[in-house]
């Protein structure tokens, strides 16, 4: 069936200026398996400790004994490491280039100005009461105060919840219940392709169904008029006038927790995903460096709102760490048009960028001329995140906004991962289009069968990581025990990552997709289950059920089954009703693609939800519906095929 792809081999120069060409990384992979102490320690030296861990790596994936920890008796300070030790020799230089909404609108950031900042707003926290260990929400537009926001908990010893401003204020209520958060940072509006996004207004919202937070900062950034609640909101200018701009870099563990991270799962409600400060800070800066080949001065540029993880390890922590110049956008791609990017790339002469596949293939059908009329000469590297990249995304990548002469590293990584696992090194890894090809040193790969089995060779299967990288996440927040059970249970002893993933005889990794019932819409995470609890909490929806189909530029859209209570009527405006509930539940990102009423749905007689079989019908599969006769009834299928959505 498949072709095997072209090969882009590394390009000479590339390969002599590369921090790690191939011998480099060869060996490197090999000091990671056989010597992992002596050789993190080594790398650990990348960041400044308050004191030098002695213990490097304690790790069991096995029950009774399960424990993950690294560097465990280092002491050191994130923000310390991203700001105050680069001050002696690049206080001047940029250290966010900040892009606004419209193209009149930039600031740049002198790694002197995001020290005086940075501590301001951690006085401001810690005057209002913020300890070390508490839990701070984080509701921002994608302006330079985000990353402030970020850097002042981790100076204080704060742990971080940053919420993605689609999220809708019933989400937000959910993670400040679910992490028991006292305090919220937010802006008043956000600016997304020339629409306002009501931040403030939503937090409102969130806090008449949540106790516990006594205070809301709140950033004036459009400068609209919003609602401001006497003794909980404070106004960030007023605060910040009261103190100093200088705050001791608190001394923490490297086992101390940096932030929460909700993702979604394939079960119940989101998870909060926990990382920690030195093995995460040290996976985020060790990949940074290496994957992107950075060096020092060069502009960086992830597209990713820090909202997501990307944000978090690209947009912020590693990029600071390694002293770079970190560009934050709070636009979208095709406003005020399609050229915005590149545009973007021109202004401010950016070197390297790292954008979704999904971002891409909408440019892509906009043709070649809005990219073409642009320079993007600044441009030395391109890299992918998110989702499968599609070989024709993929080569429109390369050919067309890389001119046909800049590699692209297809980076594969998960909130949970912390920092890329799998991607190729630009000095040392030849690249196929669709291949995220080989993973990092340290990272150990399996492919397994449904029964656990390993698989060798060229292969197809199930991804998991039998060993752990600092980059891990420890927990999830408040539930050890589900930590335990979603990534370590399915196959004792093993990590495993959910995602479907062949290997070809060179050794190259493929991934597939999704294994479980996750959804990646437009590289976002959704969890089927979610969304089917938003609809069933509508009057009329007795049942749903949810599951992905293929979508040309989301990748994959959402398409629900929808089993209506006796005696409703299906009609056009309850099917709107619907897409508005699940919006109001989650947010935006949630909205379904294609409803399908179902006056019945394939069950088990155990009453399970054949999944497999609305997944085919879904993506119009009608031939390979495999086996039904295990259902209670049969006839519910053939209903379902007739009155496809279209
Ligand atoms: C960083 C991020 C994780 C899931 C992951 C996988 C998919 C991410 C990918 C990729 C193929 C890549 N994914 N990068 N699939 N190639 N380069 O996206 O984190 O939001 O947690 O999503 O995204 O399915 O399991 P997160």
């Amino acid at each position: 069936m498949s072709t095997e792809p072209e090969i882009y081999p590394v390009p000479a120069d590339l390969a002599a200026r590369a921090h790690m060409d191939r011998a480099g990384y060869e060996a490197a992979r090999i000091a990671a398996r056989e010597t992992p102490d002596a050789y993190w320690s080594e790398q650990a030296k990348r960041l400044d400790w308050m004191t030098f861990p002695s213990k490097i790596k304690d790790v069991s994936f096995n029950k009774e004994d399960f424990r993950i920890r690294w560097f465990e008796d280092g002491v050191l300070n994130v923000s310390a490491n991203c700001i105050d030790r680069h001050l002696p020799h690049r206080e001047n230089d940029t250290a966010i280039i900040w892009e606004g909404d419209e193209p009149t609108d930039s600031e740049h950031v002198t790694y002197g100005q995001l020290h005086e900042r940075v501590c301001r707003m951690a006085n401001v926290l810690k005057a209002n009461g913020v300890r070390k260990g508490d839990r701070v929400t984080i509701y921002l537009p994608m302006i330079p105060e985000a990353a402030y926001a970020m850097l002042a908990c981790a100076r204080i010893g704060a742990v971080h919840s940053v919420i993605f401003g689609g999220f809708s204020p019933d989400s937000i209520a959910g993670r400040i219940e679910d992490c028991g958060s006292t305090f919220v940072i937010t802006a008043d509006e956000g600016c997304r392709g020339g629409k306002k996004v009501p931040l403030k207004a939503n937090v409102d919202k969130a806090l008449e169904k949540v106790s516990g937070v006594d205070g809301v900062l709140l950033i004036r950034h459009t400068g609209a008029d919003v609602g401001f609640v006497e003794g909980r909101d404070r106004d960030y200018e007023t605060e910040a006038a009261k103190v100093t701009a200088h705050c001791h870099p608190e001394p923490m563990q490297a086992e101390d927790p940096l932030f929460i991270l909700y993702t979604s799962g394939s079960t119940g409600k989101p998870k909060g995903v926990l990382h920690t400060t030195g093995g995460y800070l040290f996976w985020a800066s060790y990949t940074h460096e290496l994957v992107f080949d950075y060096r020092p001065g060069e502009v960086f540029w992830c597209t990713a709102d820090v909202g997501w993880v990307t944000g978090h390890s690209y947009g912020v922590y590693g990029p600071l760490a390694n002293g770079a110049t970190t560009l934050l956008f709070e636009g979208v791609p095709n406003y005020p048009t399609v050229s915005r990017f590149w545009e973007v790339i021109d202004k401010h002469k950016v070197e390297i960028f790292y954008t979704a596949p999904t971002a891409l293939r909408s440019l892509m059908r906009e043709g070649d001329a809005p990219v073409k009329a642009t320079s993007r000469k600044s441009l030395r590297l391109l890299g992918s995140v998110g989702e499968p990249i599609n070989p024709e995304a993929w080569r429109w990548y390369h050919e067309v906004v890389g001119d046909g002469r800049l590699p692209i590293v297809d980076t594969w990584w998960q909130t949970e991962t912390g920092g890329v696992l799998i991607s190729p090194l630009p000095g040392a890894t030849d690249l196929k289009p669709g291949s995220a090809t080989k993973p990092l040193p340290g990272v150990e790969l399996q492919i397994v069968d449904a029964e656990g089995g390993v698989l060798e060779g060229a292969t197809e299967g199930n991804l998991c990581i039998t060993d752990s990288w600092p980059g891990q996440m420890r927990t999830v927040y408040g539930d050890h025990a589900r930590f335990f059970e979603t990534y370590f249970s399915t196959y004792p002893g093993k990590y495993f990552t959910g995602d479907g993933c062949r290997r070809d005889a060179d050794g190259y990794y493929w991934i597939t997709g999704r294994v479980d019932d996750v959804i990646n819409v437009s590289g976002h995470r959704m969890g089927t289950a979610e969304v089917e609890s938003a609809l069933v909490l509508h009057d009329d929806v007795a049942e749903a059920a949810v599951v992905g189909f293929p979508h040309d530029i989301k990748g994959q859209g959402i398409y629900a089954y929808v089993t209506l209570n006796k005696g409703v009527v299906a009609t056009d405006a309850l099917r709107t009703a619907l897409v508005a509930q699940v919006r109001l539940e989650i947010g935006p990102i949630a909205a379904p693609d294609v409803i399908q009423w179902a006056p019945g749905l394939p069950k088990t007689r155990s009453g399970k939800i054949m999944r497999r079989i609305l997944r085919k019908i879904a993506e119009n599969e009608l031939g390979a519906l495999g086996d039904t006769s295990t259902l209670a009834d049969p006839s519910v299928v053939d209903d379902l095929v007739k009155n496809r959505a279209a």
